[in-house]
C-alpha cells in the first residue's frame, strides 16, 4: 500500500500479464487502470483533490445510494467520500475486495444499515468492478447507483459510442429516443439512457483502440462530458481536459433498486480494451 501527497492510502493491483490498476480507500476508488502493453485507459483529471470528504475527479466513482441531485441526499450520494476498508486477504495480486458499512456520517444523510462491498479485479487486458449491497437494517431501503467511469480517450471529438441507437434517454427534464447511429460527442453531454443493452462500443481512434464495455446488475447508462463551459467551471478539472475524457457510466438511476431487509443487490461493470 502507498500514499498519494495528501497521505490517502492507495492499492496496486497487478496480473502477471502486465496489467494492472490503482485504488484508493478513500471511496473506493480506482484511478489507474493500464492493460498489459498498453497505455493509461482511464482519465484521471491533473487537477484531482485528493483529500477526506471531497471525490477524486476520474477514474471510477462509486455512486452510492443516490445518483447526481435525482433526491434529498448530497450530490451522488456518500460512497464516494468515506473511508473504505479492505477485506480480502491481499493473497491475488491482481484482485481486492473494499467493504463500506453504514456510520454515524452515512446516518447523518441517509438513516439506512448497510454493507456496500466493491470487488476490483484487473487481468490481461480488461477490469472488472462489481459492487454488492446489503441491507442490514431491518425495513427496506431504496437506492440508485452508478460506477461513474471516466475513460481516457485521445481526442473526444473524434470517439464514439455504439450501441445506444433507439434507445430512450433523460437529459434534464426532458426524454427523448436517440436517433443516431453512434453518438459523436461535440458539445456538452449530460444522458441516462434507460434499459440499455449489457454491451457497449467506445471508439477511441486517436489512440487506435476500443473499450467493449459490459455491465451487469446495472439497468441504465449515463454518458457525460462536460464540455468547455461546465469544465472551467469545476475546480478539480483543467480546461482543455473535458477533450480527454468521456463518461460511460453503469448505473441504476431510472428505476431506484429497492431492497427489502437482509436481501442483497449486485451490479458490475467489465471493461476490455483492444485494438481497433
Ligand atoms: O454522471 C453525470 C453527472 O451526474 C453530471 O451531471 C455531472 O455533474 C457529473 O455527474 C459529475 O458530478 P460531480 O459531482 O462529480 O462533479
Amino acid at each position: 500500500m502507498t500514499g498519494d501527497p495528501a497521505g490517502l492510502p492507495k492499492l496496486r493491483l497487478s496480473h502477471p500479464s502486465g496489467g494492472r490498476a490503482e485504488v484508493y480507500l478513500h471511496g473506493a476508488h480506482v484511478t489507474s487502470w493500464v492493460p498489459a502493453g498498453g497505455s493509461e485507459a482511464l482519465f484521471l483529471s491533473r487537477a484531482a483533490t485528493f483529500a477526506q470528504g471531497t471525490a477524486i475527479r476520474g477514474g471510477v466513482p462509486v455512486i452510492f445510494p443516490q445518483f447526481a441531485a435525482l433526491g434529498p441526499l448530497p450530490k451522488h450520494g456518500v460512497a464516494r467520500t468515506q473511508p473504505w476498508e479492505r477485506v480480502d486477504d491481499g493473497d491475488r495480486p491482481g484482485a481486492v475486495r473494499l467493504r463500506l458499512r453504514d456510520s454515524a456520517e452515512t446516518h447523518a444523510v441517509w438513516p439506512h444499515a448497510f454493507v456496500a462491498e466493491l470487488a476490483v479485479e484487473v487481468g490481461d487486458d480488461w477490469l472488472s468492478i462489481e459492487l454488492t449491497i446489503r441491507n442490514t437494517g431491518d425495513a427496506a431501503f431504496e437506492f440508485t447507483a452508478a460506477l461513474h467511469t471516466y475513460l481516457r480517450v485521445g481526442d473526444v471529438r473524434r470517439a464514439s459510442i455504439e450501441g445506444l441507437h433507439g434507445l430512450r434517454y433523460r437529459a434534464g427534464k426532458e426524454e427523448r429516443v436517440d436517433e443516431d447511429r453512434s453518438l459523436i460527442v461535440n458539445g456538452e453531454v449530460d444522458r441516462v439512457y434507460l434499459n440499455t443493452p449489457p454491451d457497449l462500443v467506445v471508439h477511441d481512434p486517436q489512440n487506435a483502440r476500443d473499450f467493449l464495455l459490459r455491465a451487469r446488475g446495472f439497468a441504465d447508462t449515463v454518458v457525460w462530458n462536460p464540455w468547455a463551459a461546465a469544465t472551467a467551471a469545476l475546480p478539480d478539472m483543467e480546461d482543455d481536459e473535458y477533450l480527454e475524457m468521456i463518461c460511460v457510466e453503469a448505473a441504476q438511476v431510472g428505476a431506484p433498486v429497492r431492497l427489502d431487509a437482509g436481501a442483497s443487490w449486485t451490479g458490475s461493470q467489465r471493461i476490455r480494451v483492444q485494438p481497433a
